[in-house]
């Protein structure tokens, strides 16, 4: 089993300090963050920029700021979203894949989300993952549903995407997938040969299905994007702590963590 990537979705594009004090949002705060993360254990970062008013925004000037502050104070691979927010058009979700960031995400296809829907047109992945090539960025797929993954395998097959892929399967969102062991069982059950996967389970589903991921041989993602919470009525006080408790779980189930240039490995990074 390779060592365990884990992710830290350090602030997201929905969630705001009245629902979580500690929420990263300008530049420094989110590089403070993300150092916190990477001595925790993480070795990967998916990085959401704010406006200094906390709205969502994808200025590549923002993520540039960003990404800056992150490499002065740690190794890590930064990931940057290209989902942004609901609303946003795709070139605007597109524009910080032109800083060559190590990876990125592209979402493979359009989801009921929340109150709002998640829209991705087939035209506008295709441009995505072209943009992706283009910057020499590796894609993290994500699935937010049994659908997107089978749009991922028929790239495959028709040689649009090289493998072996890497995945994320985001579950719990509502109206899409649920966040539970069966819906990760089938979609592992699903992937393409060779794939890597995380699990990012949302709200209470993150710990259950991040110790299902590290017995599975899987990658963890968790975060203040995706969970906002410690335990039931605790608010989390750091992304970095909750980091910190997949880490010690994983020792407890001898799965050592990997360190950002043995993720690089395990995900065919160059650097
Ligand atoms: N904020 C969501 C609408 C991603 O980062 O790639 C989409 C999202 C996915 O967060
Ligand atoms: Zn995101």
């Amino acid at each position: 089993m390779d060592k365990l990537i884990i992710t830290a979705a350090l602030t997201g594009a929905e969630v705001t300090r009245e629902q979580q004090p500690a929420l990263p949002l300008t530049p420094d705060e989110i590089a403070r963050a993300a150092e916190e993360c990477a001595q925790a254990g993480a070795s990967i970062v998916h990085v959401h920029a704010r406006r200094p008013d906390g709205t969502p925004t994808q200025d590549k000037a923002i993520y540039a700021e960003i990404i800056e502050k992150i490499r002065a104070r740690c190794d890590v691979i930064v990931q940057v979203s290209t989902g942004g927010a609901v609303g946003m058009t795709a070139a605007e979700r597109l524009a910080p894949v032109e800083l060559r960031p190590e990876m990125a995400t592209l979402s493979m296809g359009s989801v009921n989300f929340g109150d709002d829907v998640f829209l991705n047109h087939p035209a506008d992945m295709a441009a995505f993952l072209a943009a992706m090539k283009e910057f020499r960025v590796r894609p993290e797929f994500e699935i937010f549903d049994a659908g997107m993954l089978h749009s991922l395998q028929r790239w495959l097959k028709q040689g649009v995407v090289d493998g072996p892929v890497h995945v994320d399967l985001v579950l719990g969102v509502p109206g899409a997938m649920a966040g539970t062991p069966e819906s990760l069982m089938f979609l592992r059950s699903q992937l393409p040969p060779e794939a890597t996967w995380t699990v990012a389970g949302i709200g209470a589903a993150q710990l259950p299905l991040a110790a299902m991921a590290i017995a599975l041989g899987g990658h963890v993602r968790v975060g203040f994007e995706d969970n906002v919470w410690y335990r039931k009525g605790e608010l989390a006080t750091s992304n970095a702590q909750l980091v910190a408790r997949v880490a010690r779980i994983a020792g407890e189930m001898e799965r050592p963590v990997a360190t950002p240039d043995e993720a690089r490995e395990i995900l065919g990074i160059m650097r």
